[in-house]
């Protein structure tokens, strides 16, 4: 039996009030688009099998390099952490999966913590190493370094932790691990680029030596910060050179905040397809760097590229190709529940979208050169308001029509508040 912690009837009753105007809304959409030859009742069906995995450390409050102002009601644990998780799936009905950040989220009964995660019914997608910070009692310290560090001794450390992830992750049923590291240099000359990365590849050979047969190992690359002179695994070259030498579960995963502004991600993306190395996403959204903010929230139109990419690779039955989506954000002014469904929704819409693409006229301007209006097919699907899909789906799978209303007339946030204690104002964040 799942636990429920937003009380069925307010969402029944919510959607109840609704169900009229989604109706009509829903027979409108179809409507239009039956006129561009797309049946609404099977592009539902498969919008509806869309997911996308919550992060675990995304239901905390975050912070800044400078401050960290904590939230009302924070989970005190990753039991709270993921009672949060299974509201947000109560809502939106398509985040039934949680990725988890060890040693965050570390128990000392798996069992237990996966049964508690079946309460609210819920799995563990990707399990996340964390190299980059210090733990408390830790003989060695990662400060200049961790799979790539000049000393063996602390290499070893982090390649070991890596194996304790994999092992926690057989416990929990996961079936990847996502490994992103801190390592680079601040200054020039402070280290030996080729002797770094063939560290990095001799450390990932042995935990990749570790991987059950039916699990991927996902390399995270990431331009800048915490290094800010030079990132070993700075970018998709060098993402993608580890995994082919790696061999073949290693893949190159895209947070979609670890690139150069204006890089051309989705680009990135046709490239890892086509070299079959695509691991999945952390979808995010930023104006500047790692920002870490809402999905969608700040450039829709390159998520919105970014699945039509993907649409593409499904529909062409591109080879390999079974990407793993994650949300990887940090809530600094906004509560974590609402930020995290609305991505979650923000990504299954750019999704619904992407589908709308006309492949066939779009390969057709291609193929005649015809810019304008290739470039129109893709607006027109961008442009279309897949809100009433989006909702019926919701509505027809339990959840709530309006997600963020509904959350908030349940009083959650209040209600968790009065039982977990506020946590002191702290200063940096993970
Ligand atoms: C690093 O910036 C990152 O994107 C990695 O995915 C980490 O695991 C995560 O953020 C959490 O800090
Ligand atoms: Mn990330
Ligand atoms: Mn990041």
């Amino acid at each position: 039996m799942t636990t429920t912690k937003i009380a069925p009837e307010l969402i029944a009753d919510h959607a109840h009030s609704v169900s009229a105007r989604v109706d009509s809304d829903y027979k409108h959409l179809g409507e239009q688009l039956a006129r561009r030859n797309v049946n609404i009742d099977t592009l539902k069906a498969e919008v509806a099998k869309f997911a996308v995995a919550v992060p675990s450390w995304g239901v905390g409050t975050g912070g800044t390099r400078f401050a960290r102002f904590p939230g009302k009601g924070e989970p005190r644990n990753v039991f709270d952490k993921l009672q949060d998780c299974g509201v947000i799936q109560q809502l939106v009905r398509c985040t039934p999966t949680v990725s988890p950040h060890f040693p965050w989220d570390k128990v000392s009964d798996y069992k237990e913590l996966r049964q508690h995660a079946e309460s609210f019914g819920l799995g563990f997608d990707a399990v996340n190493s964390n190299t980059f910070s210090d733990q408390k009692d830790q003989p060695l310290s990662y400060k200049f370094g961790s799979l790539t560090h000049a000393d063996a001794g602390v290499r070893a450390q982090a390649v070991a932790h890596n194996l304790e992830c994999i092992e926690i992750g057989k416990q929990i049923g996961s079936k990847a691990l996502t490994v992103w590291i801190g390592d680079g240099s601040n200054f020039p000359g402070q280290s030996h680029f080729r002797r770094q990365f063939e560290r990095y590849l001799d450390s990932n050979r042995q935990i990749y030596a570790a991987l059950p047969a039916d699990w991927n190992m996902f390399l995270e690359h990431k331009m800048f910060e915490p290094a800010f002179y030079a990132t070993v695994i700075q970018d998709w070259g060098s993402s993608l050179l580890a995994a082919q030498s790696l061999g073949e579960k290693a893949r190159c995963l895209v947070d979609l905040g670890h690139h150069a502004p204006n890089t051309n991600i989705e680009m990135i993306v046709a490239r890892l397809v086509h070299a079959q190395k695509l691991a999945g996403f952390h979808f995010n959204d930023s104006k500047y760097g790692d920002d870490d903010l809402d999905s969608g929230s700040i450039n829709p139109f390159q998520l919105f590229l970014v699945f039509n990419e993907l649409v593409d690779a499904a529909q062409s039955k591109a080879p390999n190709f079974n990407p793993a989506y994650m949300l990887d954000q940090s809530h600094n002014v906004t509560d974590p529940i609402e930020s995290l469904m609305t991505s979650a929704v923000t990504v299954q819409r750019c999704y619904a979208q992407a589908l709308l693409v006309d492949r066939t006229a779009l390969t057709g301007y291609q193929d005649s050169n015809d810019v304008l209006m290739a470039a129109q097919t893709l607006k027109t699907a961008f442009h279309t308001d897949v809100t009433p899909l989006l909702q019926k789906i919701r509505i027809e799978a339990g959840g709530a029509a309006d997600p963020v209303a509904t959350y908030r007339a349940s009083g959650y946030r209040a209600g968790v508040a009065a039982v977990r204690p506020a946590a002191g104002p702290s200063s940096g964040i993970v």
